[in-house]
């Protein structure tokens, strides 16, 4: 960014080149209105009065799969234990972990998670929260206690948020008994649903935040229990969007096979409502015929690539279903990597070690996979945080997020366009992130949040007495 107002609403922005729903355009004028909103695109200006991007500008990323407090345990988990360490075995040390955390840490960890969102080109945020009550399992005086903290770390760091509170009531199919590692997970419907009514009015009508409601698994939810929960969601919002974790490893898939006789996938699309509004976050392990349906249900499949190689989880048939046109985003789901570039270089990466071979994921023959991957990042993205035509493109009533690519940065230097997505996605990465609007205001200048240092040091503080009270 040059010229112009640095804090606070920005009225717009210039830029020389700019990535439309339509293509790369040149001079292009962003002007925003007092929501945040980008009010219209102007081609062939001239770009009196606003300040100019210092590169060229790419919509910004949606991150649809955030556990924010795990932000704090990264790196934490990479020792080995047992001769037989698992995803089990982490979710062990991440039950241990969550025991410590209070709500000014949630809050604190949170604020310096999405700060690093933003400086790594993600825009907006859905929260998957399932952290709902206090050591004990109690439920807070306010029962949406919690959330407010999420929703405090979003206004402090200025991501866009979809808060999904998660309905968690169980510790394995079929209604068995929660596990004392998740009692502070659990609630029951009407429980949940008073969460997510005082969440969304703790929102107001920001055209920033979007409420909608998850599932934590088919472990731990019944037929019924979703069936009533669902229902409760759609008195409130009958557009609300709707997550769940759903066959992310293969030990979860047999445990369903012995439940229902069905893989956790097909029973879902079997016995739920699933459609565009649902996202159905590490869909790893599904059959063709999964694939398949799941593309035409129109829902999105969450892809988490780097905490799903981290977790030792498999890899998503990712080539089967975008070709039958599939709808995916990513999110950064545990925080082991917080960075847009690097789960779209990851995805197509696993796609190659798998079918040996390159450029798999491209939408067809000389197309750029960085810039296909990215677009199509977008848009899932959008849809999953219940806001399709509301972010993820530089047009006329979406968000003003945006973020401005350093086209001096040395990988990215002498290409352009889509070759220079490339070069973001596959070399680049986040250090290629220059500035970052979201909603209309610059809340990342030269690689650096506005609020860093205040949000970092409310993270070492809290981190701090996290690890001091282990
Ligand atoms: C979670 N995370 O809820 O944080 C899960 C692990 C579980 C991922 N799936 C716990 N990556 O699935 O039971
Ligand atoms: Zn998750």
């Amino acid at each position: 960014m040059t010229e112009g107002t640095m804090d606070g609403p920005l009225d717009g922005l210039f830029c020389r080149r700019a990535l439309l729903p339509d293509g790369w355009a040149s001079d292009v004028a962003l002007r925003f209105d007092r929501q945040g909103r980008i009010a219209a695109v102007e081609r062939g200006s001239d770009g009196a009065g606003l300040p100019y991007a210092a590169g060229p500008v790419v919509p910004g990323m949606a991150n649809l799969h955030s556990h924010a407090f795990q932000r704090a345990m990264a790196g934490l988990a990479e020792r080995s234990g047992t001769s037989d360490d698992s995803f089990w075995t982490w979710r062990e040390t991440m039950y241990g972990f969550v025991r410590r955390m209070t709500p000014e840490a949630v809050e604190a960890v949170a604020a310096l998670l999405y700060m690093e969102m933003l400086e790594q080109g993600y825009t907006a945020v859905a929260e998957f929260h399932y952290l709902h009550h206090d050591a004990d399992g109690r439920p807070f005086a306010e029962r949406a206690e919690m959330s407010r903290r999420i929703l405090a770390a979003a206004d402090s760091a200025g991501i866009g948020l979809t808060h999904l509170p998660v309905l968690y009531a169980h510790g394995g199919f079929g209604g068995q008994p929660p596990k004392d590692g998740q009692k502070r997970f659990v609630n029951d419907v009407d429980g949940l649903l008073s969460i997510v009514a005082a969440t969304r009015a703790a929102c107001g009508d920001s055209p920033n935040r979007r409420v909608g409601l998850a599932l934590h698994s088919l472990r731990a939810v019944t037929p019924e229990e979703m069936r009533d929960a669902l229902d409760g969601l759609d008195a409130l919002d009958p557009t609300a969007p709707v997550h769940i974790h759903i066959a992310e490893q293969t030990a979860e898939v047999d445990d369903g096979l012995a439940w229902s006789g069905r893989r956790p996938v097909d029973w879902l699309l079997g016995n739920a409502p699933v459609g565009p509004r649902w996202c159905l976050v590490h869909a790893t392990h599904v059959t063709p015929a999964e694939v398949t349906a799941l593309a035409a249900s129109g829902a999105v499949a969450g892809l988490c690539p780097t905490t799903e190689a981290n977790l030792g989880d498999g890899v998503f048939p990712a080539a089967d279903f975008l070709a039958q046109g599939g709808r995916f985003g990513i999110g950064s789901d545990s925080h082991i990597s917080v960075s847009a570039a690097e789960e779209l270089r990851l995805l197509e990466y696993g796609q190659r070690l798998v079918h040996r071979r390159r450029n798999v994921l491209a939408g067809g023959p000389g197309r750029s996979i960085g810039a296909d991957l990215y677009r199509a990042a977008l848009a899932g993205g959008a849809q999953a945080l219940g806001q399709a035509d509301a972010r993820g493109a530089l047009a006329p009533g979406r968000l003003a997020d945006l973020v401005v690519l350093d086209a001096n940065d040395p990988k990215l230097f002498s290409r352009a366009d889509d070759v220079l997505l490339d070069a973001y996605v596959f070399a680049g990465g986040g250090r290629a992130v220059r500035d970052v609007v979201a909603a209309g205001r610059l809340v990342v200048r030269d690689g650096r949040h506005v609020r860093q240092d205040g949000i970092t040091a409310a993270y070492r503080q809290a981190v701090q007495r996290l690890l001091r009270d282990s």
